[in-house]
């Protein structure tokens, strides 16, 4: 039976006493882990989840942060990531969006605070950065490494987390080709970054060794159409790919 308010029910998971068979021990959620899985556990059956993906070319990227690395500059593809996504949003509004409480209307937020997923001991939280397209890349750098130390420590204030648009989640410094990162609601997407692979790139006229970085991008299908999608991801992959509007 279907009921009016749109939930539904799942069969209940049977308790296994796994002593059973073999020696078992016990470890208690976190209060993080607990109120995140809660929320994860929502956002991904109350939302239908599209995830679009793609590798970007990032050879140009790569001699800059080089370059910059000689000169003890040290910037990780994610500050470059980050300028990219807010110059992608401002010509994508819907991305930068939220439902509103009936879902009739979509609330187009015109400032540009990211969510950046900090894997931490008690569990996985998400610090806002705020106002990015306004920062440089140093200055991202700097504030990046500054709140995820504060986040792993534990001492991230609550209004900390609140007023993102758009969250990316990077597990380029772990590794992985590809993953679907599950949207933060209120909002309606969300990018995901894995590690940056050297593959063979044909250019033409022979195979080249390629710097290539993958993304994946889940979003809200009921307020982001395929196309929509797929566009964004184009021409995050534009901007990324070339660098040099990102740096004037
Ligand atoms: N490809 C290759 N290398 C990458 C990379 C990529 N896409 N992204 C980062 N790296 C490199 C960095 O350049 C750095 O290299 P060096 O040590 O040589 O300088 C190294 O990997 C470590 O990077 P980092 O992860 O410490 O730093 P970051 O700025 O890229 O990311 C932060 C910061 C806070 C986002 C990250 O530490 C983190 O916590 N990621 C986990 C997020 C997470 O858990 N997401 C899952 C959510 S769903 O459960």
């Amino acid at each position: 039976k279907l009921s009016n308010k749109g939930a539904f029910t799942t069969p209940e998971i049977p308790p296994v006493d796994f002593s059973k068979f073999g020696e078992v021990g016990q470890k208690p959620l976190t209060r993080i882990r607990r109120l995140t899985g809660q929320t994860l556990h929502r956002n991904w059956i109350t939302i239908p989840h599209v995830t679009q993906f793609d590798e970007v070319n990032i050879e140009q990227m790569e001699q800059f942060r080089q370059h910059q690395k000689e000169r003890n500059i040290k910037l990780s593809p994610l500050v470059f990531i980050m300028k990219a996504v807010v110059q992608v949003l401002k010509n994508h509004p819907n991305f930068n969006a939220s439902l509103d409480k009936n879902g009739e209307n979509l609330v187009i937020k015109k400032y540009f605070n990211l969510g950046i997923a900090v894997d931490t001991p008690n569990g996985l939280v998400v610090p806002v950065v705020r106002d990015v397209g306004k920062k440089s890349l140093i200055e991202l750098a700097k504030e990046l490494t500054g709140t995820a130390e504060k986040t792993r420590e534990g001492l991230l204030k609550p209004e900390e987390m609140r007023d993102a648009g758009f969250t990316i989640s990077s597990l380029g410094g772990i590794g992985g080709t590809q993953f679907t990162p599950i949207i933060n609601s209120p909002e309606v997407a969300i990018l995901g970054v894995s590690r940056t692979q050297i593959k063979p790139i044909w250019n033409g006229e022979s195979f080249e060794p390629t710097a290539m970085l993958p993304l994946a991008l889940s979003y809200d299908h009921r307020v982001i159409d395929g196309a929509e999608g797929a566009r964004f991801m184009a021409d995050l992959n534009q901007v990324l790919r070339n660098i040099t509007e990102m740096l004037l």
